[in-house]
């Protein structure tokens, strides 16, 4: 029996009804990857690359690109939800989580409860530390097993996939703790504080 044969609707129902679950109210899945940024692509050398993790005024410590890439390596396949309503499923990451950032600085438990991460370019975006321990955020170096693109972030970027995707930072240098609150590039212009897509927490008082 050829595929025009199958029962009418059988399938792609079946199929339907599980994207249906997994994607968010208000979203559509695409398929491409569209590019979202507030200004131009930086281009970064790895040679000069270096990211920096800070508390209060001071550095708690900095990693080059030799220093990132031994950490230890975690791929995760994840579904990512932009704010302009596309959902794009499967998609897959490499790089490191922050549990195995903090542990490699020593910080056994995080210094404060909020960090604001810093881009190249200027952009910032501001996460609370809960949303990026325990397998949560990531910083990824690799999409679909090679270099992150420079337009989607390239050479390093934070994952937080289960958020909005306006607070995965392209093109991250610095994670900076606050003792409280502060927001960043979209949520001072709008977006919501929190952003979670479930709950379709996209402008503020959503
Ligand atoms: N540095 C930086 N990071 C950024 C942005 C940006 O403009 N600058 N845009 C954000 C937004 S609004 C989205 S939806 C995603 C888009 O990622 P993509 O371009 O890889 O799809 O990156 C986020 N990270
Ligand atoms: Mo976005």
């Amino acid at each position: 029996m050829d595929e025009d044969h199958i029962s009418h609707g059988f399938r792609p129902k079946r199929r339907n009804e599980t994207q249906k679950e997994r994607v968010p109210p208000g979203q559509h899945v695409t398929v491409d990857f569209p590019i979202l940024s507030a200004g131009p692509t930086p281009q970064i050398k790895i040679e000069n690359w270096k990211l920096a993790l800070q508390l209060g005024g001071s550095l708690v410590r900095t990693w080059n690109w030799q220093d990132l890439e031994s950490l230890p390596q975690t791929t995760i396949k994840t579904d990512i939800h932009c704010v302009t309503k596309w959902s794009k499923l499967d998609t897959s990451w490499q790089g490191v989580t922050f549990d195995d950032l903090f542990d490699s600085s020593g910080i056994s438990r995080p210094l404060e409860p909020y960090i604001m991460a810093h881009c190249d370019g200027g952009y910032t975006t501001n996460v609370p530390v809960a949303d990026l321990v325990g397998g949560k955020g990531m910083i990824v170096t690799r999409y679909d097993g090679l270099p992150i693109a420079p337009a989607h972030g390239g050479p390093a970027r934070l994952l937080v996939p289960h958020l909005y995707l306006w607070k995965s930072a392209k093109w991250i240098r610095r994670l900076r703790f606050m003792t409280a609150d502060e927001r960043g590039f979209w949520e001072s212009r709008g977006y919501h504080n929190y952003g979670d897509p479930w709950k379709e927490q996209r402008y503020d008082g959503d």
